[in-house]
C-alpha cells in the first residue's frame, strides 16, 4: 500500500451538501491542500460521480469516508463502486471483523487503491462501545498488514495507544480537530495528518482559518 503525502498535514473534510459550494471552497484552498475527504453528506446529495469533479479539476487525492461496515460480499460491492468512481482510498470500519475488512482490502488490490481502517471514533458516544474494542481492532489491522488508520484527535491518550499498536511505520489520519475539541499540534505528535472540516468550511474566512491552522502546527 502507498503511504500518502498529505500537504500541510491537513485533509479537508468536505461535508457540504452542495457540490458548487464544495467546489468553490476547493478553489480557495487548493494551494494549501492536496487531499480531501468526501463522505455521505456530499455523496448522498450530489451522487457518487461528484468525486470526479474534484479529481478532474484539482490534483487532489480523494479519501471516501463511507465507514464501510457490512458483510464481506456487500463491503466488496461498496468498495468496488467507490474505487471505480475515482476514490484513491476508502475508510472501512474495523468492528465488523476481519472477513469484512479483507473484502475491502481485496478490492483495493484490484484497483491499486488503499483502505484506511477505522479504529476508535472521535465523538463522545464512541466511549460506549467502540472504545472497548478499539485496541483489538488496531491489532487486527496489524495482523492483516494494514498500514493506514483512522484514530481520534479528541482523546490524545487513546490516539497514542493506537499509535503504539500500529507502529511508527503506519499512517494515521485523525479527525476531531477544532470543532470537536482536538488540538492540531498535540494530535500531530501521534498522527500523520489531521482531518478538518467545520473549523475551515464554516469559517467566515476559510483561507484565513487554514492559514492559522498551518501556522499553529509549524
Ligand atoms: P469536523 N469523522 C469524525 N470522527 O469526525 N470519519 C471519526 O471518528 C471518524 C470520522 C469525520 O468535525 C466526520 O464525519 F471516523 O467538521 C467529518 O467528516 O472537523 C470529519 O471527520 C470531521 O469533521
Amino acid at each position: 500500500m502507498i503511504i500518502m503525502e498529505v500537504e500541510n498535514n491537513i485533509i479537508l473534510a468536505m461535508d457540504q451538501m452542495n457540490v458548487i459550494e464544495a467546489y468553490d471552497l476547493c478553489e480557495t484552498l487548493s494551494k494549501y491542500i492536496n487531499t480531501i475527504k468526501i463522505g455521505y453528506p456530499l455523496t448522498l446529495s450530489e451522487g457518487l460521480e461528484s468525486i470526479n469533479v474534484f479529481k478532474e479539476n484539482f490534483d487532489f487525492k480523494i479519501i471516501c469516508d463511507y465507514k464501510v461496515a457490512d458483510i464481506p460480499e456487500t463491503n466488496s460491492k461498496i468498495a468496488k463502486l467507490t474505487f471505480e468512481a475515482g476514490a484513491d482510498s476508502l475508510i472501512v470500519h474495523g468492528f465488523v471483523g476481519s472477513d469484512s475488512v479483507e473484502a475491502c482490502i481485496n478490492q483495493a488490490k484490484v484497483y491499486d487503491k488503499e483502505i484506511f481502517l477505522l479504529t476508535e471514533m472521535s465523538h463522545p458516544g464512541a466511549k460506549m462501545f467502540l472504545q472497548n474494542v478499539a485496541d483489538e481492532i488496531a491489532k487486527m489491522g496489524v495482523d492483516l498488514g494494514i498500514k493506514n488508520y483512522v484514530a481520534p484527535s479528541t482523546r490524545i491518550a487513546r490516539l497514542s495507544t493506537i499509535r503504539n499498536i500500529v507502529g511508527d511505520d503506519s499512517f494515521i489520519i485523525s479527525p476531531g480537530v477544532g470543532t470537536q475539541g482536538g488540538d492540531p499540534k498535540e494530535t500531530l505528535k501521534y498522527a500523520d495528518a489531521l482531518i478538518i472540516g467545520r473549523s475551515i468550511y464554516e469559517s467566515k474566512d476559510p483561507e484565513l482559518a487554514i492559514k492559522e491552522i498551518i501556522e499553529s502546527i509549524k
